[in-house]
C-alpha cells in the first residue's frame, strides 16, 4: 500500500499468498477433526445434522450394505489423491502440478453433499432414535413405502446416551426406544407424550405379562418393543461350561473377557454375583461392586455395548456380557457360542417405544407405533434382530429356530432369575460416577 496499491490489491498480492499456508492447514485441520470425530458429534448433532461418520456408524450397525463400501471406497480414493499431492508438492513439484488431485479429491469428498439422497421438500419425515440393532432397515423402507414418508434413523447404544441427548434439549425425535427404567425417569420429567390408544388398534397384541407394568401404569405413555435379558456368551470349546458370573472374575481368562460399556450392567452384575439387587442404593453395596470391578479390569479386553456379539465371534474375547438377541443372532452361525444366564440370576429389561412430549409429528409417530404392533411387522422385527417380541400374534409367525431358542424365549423357571432394572432417582449419579472411577481408575 505504501508503494500506491489499493486494499483489494494488497489483499490478493500480499496479504492471502501470506496466510494461505496457514488458512489451508486450519481448513485441513478442522477437516480431519471433523470426520474423526464420532462422540461429540453424536451428542450435539440434531436431527437432520447427521454427518459422514454419523451416517457410515448408522450403516454398519444396521447390516454392511453396499452402500457402506461404495462409501469406504469414494473415502479411500479421495484420501489417495490428496495423499499422492502432497507427496507430489514434497517433491518441490508446483503448486500447479497438485491442482487436479486435489480438486478431484475435494470432488470426491464433495459429492454425497450434493448428490445426498435426503428427503425431498416437503415429504413428510419421522425422525426415530433407537438402539442400535433393533431395526431392520428393510422394516423401515416398508414403513416409508406404506405411509408415503421418509424416515430417519439414528442409533444409540446405552440409555444414557439417549438421555444424555435428550437432556440437551436437542430433540426433534418423534420415536425414542428407552428401557423400562428411563420410560419412568422421562415421564416424571414430562418429557413424554401421553399416548392416543385409539390410534393403536394393533396393541391387543401385546402379551399381558408386558402390559401395566409399575414403570408406566395403564401403559399412558410406552409400548412394549422388545424384552430381554443380559447374561454371558462364551466359546464352549476354549471355556468349558459356564454357569455364574464369577467366570468373568476368573483370572485364567485375562485378556479374554468383554463387559458391556454400561453402568447398571455391570454395577448390577457384580451386584447379583455377591447376592445382591440390581437397584439397590446401599453405598456401602455399591462400593463392593466397584471394587468388584476394580479388580477384573485387568481381565477385560474391551467394555463394549455395541458390537459386543462380533468381538465374540471374531474370538477377540472367549467370554462376554452382553444382551440376548445380538448373542443369538451370532449363535445361529457359530455353534460353538453358547448364551446362559447365570445361576444368581440375570438383569430383565422391557424395550419400549415412546413419543417424546416434543415430537414433530406425533400422528405419523402413533402410526409408527401402531405398525410395528402388526403380527407380520413384529415378526420380521424380531427375526431380524433376535430380540424377544411381547407380541403374542407375531409368534405363531416365528420359526421354530427361533421360537424355541431358549436364548431368545427363555424357559419360565430362568425368567423368574431375572431382576427388572428400576428407576434408581439420584442414585443414578452415583452409579455414573462409580462407573466413571472404574474406567478411568488403576
Ligand atoms: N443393541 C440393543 C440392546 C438392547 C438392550 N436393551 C436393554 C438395556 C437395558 N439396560
Amino acid at each position: 500500500m505504501d508503494l500506491g496499491a489499493g486494499p483489494w490489491a494488497t489483499f490478493w498480492k500480499v496479504t492471502l499468498p501470506g496466510i494461505a499456508p496457514g488458512v489451508l492447514a486450519a481448513a485441513l485441520l478442522v477437516f480431519a477433526l471433523s470426520i474423526d470425530d464420532y462422540v461429540i458429534t453424536s451428542f450435539v448433532a440434531g436431527v437432520g445434522s447427521t454427518t459422514l461418520p454419523i451416517q457410515i456408524y448408522s450403516m454398519v450397525r444396521t447390516g454392511i450394505s453396499p452402500e457402506i463400501n461404495a462409501v469406504s471406497t469414494l473415502i479411500l480414493a479421495a484420501t489417495s489423491l490428496l495423499l499422492f499431492a502432497a507427496y507430489r508438492l514434497e517433491q518441490g513439484r508446483s503448486a500447479r502440478s497438485a491442482i487436479v488431485p486435489v480438486m478431484l479429491g475435494l470432488a470426491i469428498l464433495g459429492a454425497p453433499f450434493f448428490l445426498g439422497g435426503r428427503a425431498a421438500t416437503g415429504e413428510r419425515v419421522l425422525n426415530v432414535y433407537i438402539w442400535s440393532n433393533y431395526i431392520a432397515p428393510e422394516t423401515v423402507k416398508k414403513f416409508e413405502q406404506r405411509f408415503g414418508v421418509h424416515v430417519n434413523v439414528d442409533l444409540y447404544d446405552t440409555n444414557e446416551a439417549m438421555l444424555a441427548k435428550i437432556a440437551t434439549g436437542n430433540v426433534g425425535y418423534d420415536i425414542l426406544c428407552p428401557s423400562n427404567y428411563p420410560v419412568e425417569s422421562l415421564r416424571h420429567q414430562n418429557l413424554l407424550l401421553p399416548l392416543d390408544h385409539t390410534a393403536l388398534p394393533h396393541l391387543t397384541n401385546i402379551d399381558a405379562r408386558f402390559l401395566d407394568r409399575p414403570y408406566d401404569p395403564g401403559n399412558r405413555y410406552s409400548v412394549p418393543y422388545f424384552w430381554g435379558s443380559c447374561g454371558i456368551a462364551y466359546d464352549k470349546k476354549r471355556v468349558g461350561s459356564v454357569d455364574s458370573w464369577a467366570a468373568l472374575w476368573d483370572a485364567k481368562w485375562k485378556g479374554r473377557v468383554l463387559m458391556l460399556d454400561d453402568p447398571r450392567e455391570t454395577i448390577g452384575a457384580a451386584l447379583k454375583w455377591k447376592g445382591m439387587s440390581f437397584n439397590t442404593v446401599d453405598p456401602a453395596k455399591l462400593a463392593i461392586a466397584q471394587r468388584l470391578l476394580m479388580e477384573q479390569k485387568p481381565l477385560v479386553k474391551t467394555y463394549n455395548a455395541s458390537n459386543f456379539e462380533d468381538v465374540l465371534l471374531s474370538r477377540d474375547v472367549w467370554l462376554a456380557q452382553g444382551w440376548n438377541g445380538q448373542f443369538a443372532k451370532v449363535m445361529a452361525d457359530d455353534h460353538e457360542l453358547v448364551y446362559v444366564i447365570p445361576k444368581e440370576g440375570a438383569s430383565l429389561f422391557v424395550d419400549s417405544l415412546v413419543i417424546p412430549a416434543s415430537a414433530p409429528h406425533p400422528e405419523l409417530a402413533h402410526a409408527f407405533i401402531d405398525f410395528t404392533l402388526e403380527p407380520e411387522i413384529a415378526a420380521e422385527i424380531c427375526r431380524t434382530m433376535r430380540y424377544s417380541t411381547p407380541n403374542r400374534a407375531a409368534l405363531p409367525l416365528l420359526p421354530p429356530e427361533i421360537r424355541d431358542n431358549p436364548a431368545i424365549f427363555p424357559p419360565d423357571d430362568v425368567v423368574d432369575r431375572l431382576e427388572l432394572i428400576q428407576d434408581i432417582g439420584e442414585a443414578t449419579v452415583l452409579y455414573d460416577r462409580l462407573w466413571t472411577e472404574v474406567k478411568t481408575g488403576q
